[in-house]
């Protein structure tokens, strides 16, 4: 059994993506695991456990059908295909699983049973949902949208979910509220990414946006992905997904929406305010301070990570509906 886990050209390597001070903090945590002598938990693929892997990445990713749904003729399509599913499913960002892009199998123990979502602050209605409420209170629909990632990889996902915009008319936000804040789960019993040993993180995951920005038609509420509930690498049972902005701003498995009278912390700007800032909006004129946001590499198509270069377009090509929010 091969236990050393090879980077692979396409895995951008840690360093290339998170500040200094983090990468730093990393390299300790990495220690302390090899130090316990569980390192090679960090280590799902590879040799001869690779076909039980792919039948482990495959049973992630089979999560129950979402029955008849409409695809929005507006999101039908965009210039580039869909990117394949099981690539989608195994290169992802969850950070409370782990800094690295293959956490899907440690992303499994996500408990997503009875999950509630509470609405919660300055609105008329507050309530707390069950996902069946959810589901029946708004209509679900396909929308085809691209996907940025701030480390300047893209992909184009097939999401299942409602527009943001179906639930501040359900709770009505009063006159006061100015921003939203989303919460992830969290628990550091479950979630075992750079949680414990790292200290100091800004945990819970929190983002946030401007209301006017929540009220977008393209701001969404993802429950599922490819036809199917979410899988629980893609932030299952339900997800924010902001097409216009970096994936960063996308908070995954929200258990908390809260509308607010001031701007809330959000997580990536709390640990590294230089480098990552509340807006987010994919700008290819506005390099990150560590490398252009002028492309990106594109991911579509397997086998194997591989990317083509793309242009990045303004607004991730999305300008036509949120421009006008910026002036
Ligand atoms: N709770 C939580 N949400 C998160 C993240 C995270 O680490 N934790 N990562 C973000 C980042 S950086 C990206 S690019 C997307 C990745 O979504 P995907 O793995 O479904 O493609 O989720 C976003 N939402
Ligand atoms: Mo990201």
């Amino acid at each position: 059994m091969n236990l050393i886990r090879i980077a692979k050209a396409w895995e951008i390597s840690e360093n290339e993506v998170t500040s200094s001070t983090f990468y730093y903090n990393r390299r300790r945590f990495l220690k302390t695991l090899v130090g316990a002598g569980i390192g090679a938990s960090l280590i799902p693929l590879g040799g001869c456990q690779k076909s039980s892997s792919a039948m482990a990445l495959e049973d992630s990713l089979n999560r129950p059908k979402i029955p008849s749904v409409n695809p929005n003729p507006a999101f039908a399509s965009v210039d580039r295909p869909v990117t394949e599913q099981e690539l989608a499913g195994r290169y992802n960002n969850f950070y409370e699983f782990g800094s690295g892009k293959n956490i899907w199998l440690k992303a499994q123990k996500l408990p997503t049973e009875n999950w509630k979502v509470e609405v919660t602050g300055l609105v008329k209605n507050p309530k707390t949902y069950d996902l069946d409420q959810l589901k029946k209170t708004f209509p679900l629909e396909e929308r085809i949208y691209r996907f940025r990632c701030v480390e300047a990889w893209s992909m184009v996902l097939p999401w299942i979910g409602f527009p943001m915009r179906s639930l501040i008319e359900a709770v009505e936000p009063t006159s006061k509220a100015k921003f939203v804040r989303f919460t992830s789960f969290y628990d550091p019993k479950i979630t075992e990414g750079p949680t414990l040993h790292l200290g100091g993180l800004p945990w819970p995951y929190e983002e946030g946006l401007r209301l006017e920005e929540m009220a977008n038609e393209l701001a969404f509420f993802a429950v599922g992905i490819y036809g199917h509930e979410l899988p629980k690498q893609h932030g299952a049972p339900i997800r924010c997904v902001l097409p216009w902005k970096y994936g960063f701003k996308g908070a995954k498995s929200v258990v908390k929406i809260e509308f607010l009278e001031q701007k809330p912390a959000t997580y990536w700007n709390t640990l590294v305010p230089n480098e990552y800032d509340f807006e987010a909006n994919v700008n290819p004129t506005k390099p990150h301070p560590r490398w252009s946001q002028a492309t990106e590499k594109f991911i579509s198509k397997g086998p194997g990570l591989s990317w083509e270069l793309k242009e990045t377009f303004p607004y991730n090509g999305y300008g036509e509906y949120v421009a006008s929010l910026y002036r």
